[in-house]
């Protein structure tokens, strides 16, 4: 089920899809350019100036802290998501967000209902280690991430820690789906990385079951 499940997303997008196997049963499928640069420039534009960007704190070890980046989380009326303590209620989709999330239902044949949209305003911004495995996105979720502007390494490791860890630099347009049981078994991170002076913003679109 899982594997025909990665060939069929596989099949769905167009050429030049690297495929990257996280085992037991995971995969990410990496797609260079998915937006054009004009389209991937535009958007940019249009969230960084249109979103209503916010700093949340989350709770570490106990501790309130705030989170390296900036966000903001869009979807469909009841799309709540929980994260690290705190609960997170959508704001309405803009028309370019709803039209791209349009774009990968179709092309990836999944549905999607919210987004987490992140902000790097620089290289000191970063995401710690961690799984996309809340409740409320199911037992294998399918996440499709659309990266924006400057690039930054994504990292996996292996949750067991037997295995290597593996970096994959993401640029401007480009489309990154994590599947099968990706999110069971590996972590991701996106590193600081001091020498980066520009921003990249990321659009990680997900299912939320309300
Ligand atoms: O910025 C990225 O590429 C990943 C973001 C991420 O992993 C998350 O927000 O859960």
């Amino acid at each position: 089920m899982i594997l025909s499940d990665t060939c069929d997303l596989e099949n769905t997008l167009t050429s030049g899809v690297t495929r990257l196997p996280l085992p037991p049963a995971g995969y990410a499928l990496h797609q260079q350019r998915w937006l054009t640069t004009n389209a991937s420039h535009c958007l940019f534009q249009h969230l960084q100036s249109e979103i209503e960007w916010q700093q949340p704190e989350i709770s570490l070890f106990g501790r309130s802290v705030a989170i390296p980046r900036l966000q903001a989380w869009i979807g469909d009326s009841g799309a709540d998501y929980r994260y690290s303590g705190t609960r997170f209620q959508p704001s309405a989709w803009t028309s370019d967000l709803d039209a791209l999330r349009s774009r990968l239902s179709k092309e990836l044949n999944r549905p999607f209902n919210s987004v987490l949209v992140n902000l790097y305003r620089d290289g000191q911004d970063c995401m710690h280690w961690h799984a996309d495995d809340e409740p409320e996105l199911g037992d294998a979720p399918c996440i499709a991430s659309v990266s924006l502007g400057a690039l930054r390494d994504f990292r996996f490791r292996h949750r067991a820690g037997q295995q290597k860890s593996l970096t994959l630099p993401l640029g401007d347009g480009d489309l990154l789906v994590m599947g099968g049981d990706c999110q069971r078994h590996w972590q991701h991170c996106l590193p600081r990385r001091k020498r980066v002076t520009s921003a990249r913003i990321n659009l990680t679109f997900r299912y939320i079951s309300t």
